[in-house]
């Protein structure tokens, strides 16, 4: 039986259940996967919610100070799911004491933080991963699949939007363990780390590297009570952002994203068009993959246009990508088993000696374009991101 592999986990937030969860079930679902994850030590802040936390989900013990849970030897994969602008400092200690790296997205607060922890994982020769989960939807991975295949054809466009509504009202207030989010200091940016992080990430994994961009961003409420400090502060974050993308393949892009969609609750889509067919998807319906098929590179004929129209696969089949994992066909999975997922792909990695995807590396290309948005976003100009290519 291989040695288990004890895992320290940072922050018990949304982020902290979702990626206990995953511990706690991968080894149930990926079974050959060989170390099993080990929920050995759970660190928080606050001493009483960080007991609680860990007896509910079976943590053996608990930190109150993430540089105690760094240097403990018996931890081999530190995972930081608390605030952002808490990343950086975390994943250059953990790294620096030869741990495993998880990191919730955004990776930093901006390129240079992204850049300086990239090299210590890479120092250190640690597995890395941040979690970009929606990759790990099937339908998501169903679409890389057609791509790969060749079913798109050469890419003219790409489009994706992100659209949430949590943070109209002008009375909530920012900062503090939960709207950190709201607070330029700790979050880094608004929708723009959020929730485009998550676009850009599944847009170049699908479509290859975004060269430039030119944004525009909004905030709409300028003012909230601060949590921490009960006064009424400026809002540094984007509200709302959008921007115009050209990737290296040639192809163009819009990216749209806000908090201020009344009636959108966490509404991400992308649609790719090429010359030889379509890929559509949508996260509030995310068991699903649209497919419009124009020409098929088995034969190179076209679809007879008679037959033409677009597909809606239900990605539940063992065919399809993480399916054969789950249950039979027909029967969905959902937000959750996007991180069991990606933690099985990571742990599959490890075990073979090769890069987890995406990796601090690649995470830190999502970071240059989101760096690059909102210097657009500031100057008006379009801004070469600097991806590598
Ligand atoms: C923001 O509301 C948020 O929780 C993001 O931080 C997550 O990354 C996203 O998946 C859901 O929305």
């Amino acid at each position: 039986m291989p040695a288990p592999l004890n895992v320290g986990m940072i922050g018990y937030g949304f982020m902290g259940r979702a990626h206990t969860n995953a511990y706690l079930k991968v080894p149930r679902f990926f079974p050959e996967l060989g170390r099993r994850p080990a929920l050995k030590a759970l660190c928080g802040r606050n001493r009483e919610r960080a007991v609680d936390f860990a007896e509910q989900w079976g943590y053996e013990s608990v930190e109150t100070d993430w540089r105690a849970l760094v240097e403990r030897e018996d931890i081999d994969l530190v995972d930081i799911g608390s605030p952002n602008d808490s990343h950086r400092e975390i994943a250059l200690a953990a790294a620096a004491n030869g741990k495993w790296v998880l990191c919730e997205k955004p990776l930093a607060m901006n390129v240079a933080e992204a850049e300086e922890m990239t090299a210590a994982v890479e120092a250190a020769g640690v597995p890395n991963m941040v979690w970009f989960n929606y990759r790990r939807v099937p339908a998501v991975a169903l679409a890389r699949q057609i791509v790969d295949e060749g079913r798109i054809g050469r890419p003219f466009h790409y489009r994706a939007t992100y659209l949430q509504d949590w943070t109209i009202a002008g009375d909530i207030p920012q900062g503090g363990e939960t709207l950190w989010r709201l607070d330029a200091a700790v979050a880094g940016s608004g929708v723009t780390g959020d929730l485009l992080a998550h676009s850009i990430d599944t847009a170049m994994w699908l479509n290859g590297p975004i060269t430039r961009v030119t944004a525009d961003t909004e905030t709409f409420v300028t003012e909230r009570v601060h949590q921490e400090t009960g006064a009424l502060q400026p809002v540094g974050i984007d509200d709302a952002c959008m921007f115009l993308a050209r990737f290296a393949n040639g192809s163009l892009a819009t990216f749209e994203s806000t908090r201020y969609a009344r009636g959108r609750k966490n509404f991400s889509t992308f649609e790719l068009n090429g010359n030889d067919g379509s890929v559509h998807f949508d996260l509030e319906d995310p068991q699903y993959l649209d497919f419009f098929e124009h020409t098929r590179p088995e034969t190179g004929g076209q679809v007879p246009g008679h037959l033409t129209g677009w597909r809606r696969i239900h990605v539940t089949n063992s065919e399809h990508p993480y399916m054969d994992k789950w249950w039979v066909p027909g029967c969905t999975i959902g937000y959750e088993h996007t991180f069991i997922n990606a933690l099985a792909d990571f742990l599959a990695a490890a075990g073979e000696d090769i890069p987890a995807q995406p990796d601090f590396r690649c995470a830190l290309q999502t970071q240059r374009v989101c760096d690059a948005v909102l210097a657009s976003a500031r100057t008006g100009e379009w801004v070469e991101t600097g991806v590598e290519l």
